[in-house]
């Protein structure tokens, strides 16, 4: 078990050790792990995913937070993409509820598993930010976006344990994504339940979405359902870390 663990690591040390070196960037001596996705795919996508995601991280690890807006920039209609209302009898019970039964489960690697109720999420610490989402599928709009920094959550379920890589999310309508923990503590990484001063509107993804900036549009979960710490995403679902990357689209999608 240690051996093979060992052997991956450094396969993915000299994956980005050469990736590094054709993109002019000198990662020696790093600890690469936040480089990398949990899964490289083999040819050109593979090394466009290493690329992308490691010129960003590490262009980027000197700035902490990516750029908010003036208010007068928030965007008169922001779109509502893909998934409006999913149609699944739980939440459509929870909707006509006003959410008031709705609860957020958090469990796997965390010292103490618990459920949160949408008041018990509006009561922890609570940032609001106002920033631009870029869809990969051509648009972008900016927003106002209020809610609970994802390791608030994490640390009101008594922090995660020392195997903990990812967070997964799940969602109503059958997505998922796993996101490492460079992106779950990063500060404007929130469970977002307020839109523009309002509660989140159904088609944005009511109850909770969330916003974990300067990730593409698809990172950012709608209508979420549940989270849970792993240490590993190779046995869930298509064993990428997400269903947009296990359906070829990048891991970590930069915009
Ligand atoms: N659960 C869920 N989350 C989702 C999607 C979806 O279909 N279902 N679409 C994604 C995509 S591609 C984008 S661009 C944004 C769109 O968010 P919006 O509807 O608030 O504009 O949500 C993302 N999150
Ligand atoms: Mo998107």
């Amino acid at each position: 078990m240690k051996k093979m663990e060992k052997t991956a690591s450094l396969s993915r040390r000299k994956f980005i050790a050469g990736a590094g070196a054709l993109s002019g960037l000198l990662l020696t001596g790093c600890d690469t792990d936040i480089y990398l996705p949990p899964k490289i795919r083999g040819g050109l996508m593979g090394v466009a995913d290493v690329l992308t995601m490691a010129s960003q991280r590490f262009l980027l690890s000197d700035q902490a937070l990516v750029q908010e807006h003036d208010v007068s920039e928030i965007t008169k209609n922001f779109p509502v993409w893909n998934q409006a209302n999913p149609d699944d009898e739980e939440f459509q019970r929870l909707l006509r509820g006003g959410f008031q039964e709705w609860k957020l489960p958090v469990g796997g690697l965390v010292n103490r598993p618990l459920s949160l109720s949408l008041e018990a999420l509006k009561r922890l610490p609570r940032r609001t930010q106002i920033t631009s989402h870029i869809c990969e599928q051509g648009w972008s709009a900016i927003a106002q976006w209020s809610g609970a920094p994802l390791l608030q959550v994490l640390q009101a379920a008594g922090g995660v344990t020392a195997e903990a890589r990812y967070v997964v999310i799940d969602t109503v309508d059958g997505w998922y994504e796993a996101y490492d923990m460079f992106d779950v503590v990063h500060p404007q990484t929130i469970l977002a339940y307020g839109m523009n001063g309002k509660d989140l509107p159904l088609g944005n993804g009511a109850p909770v979405r969330l916003r974990v900036e300067r990730h593409c549009g698809y990172k950012n979960l709608k209508f979420v359902k549940s989270i849970q710490v792993v240490a590993s995403v190779e046995e869930i679902r298509g064993g990428t870390g997400g269903i947009n990357s296990d359906n070829d689209w990048h891991w970590y999608a930069g915009a």
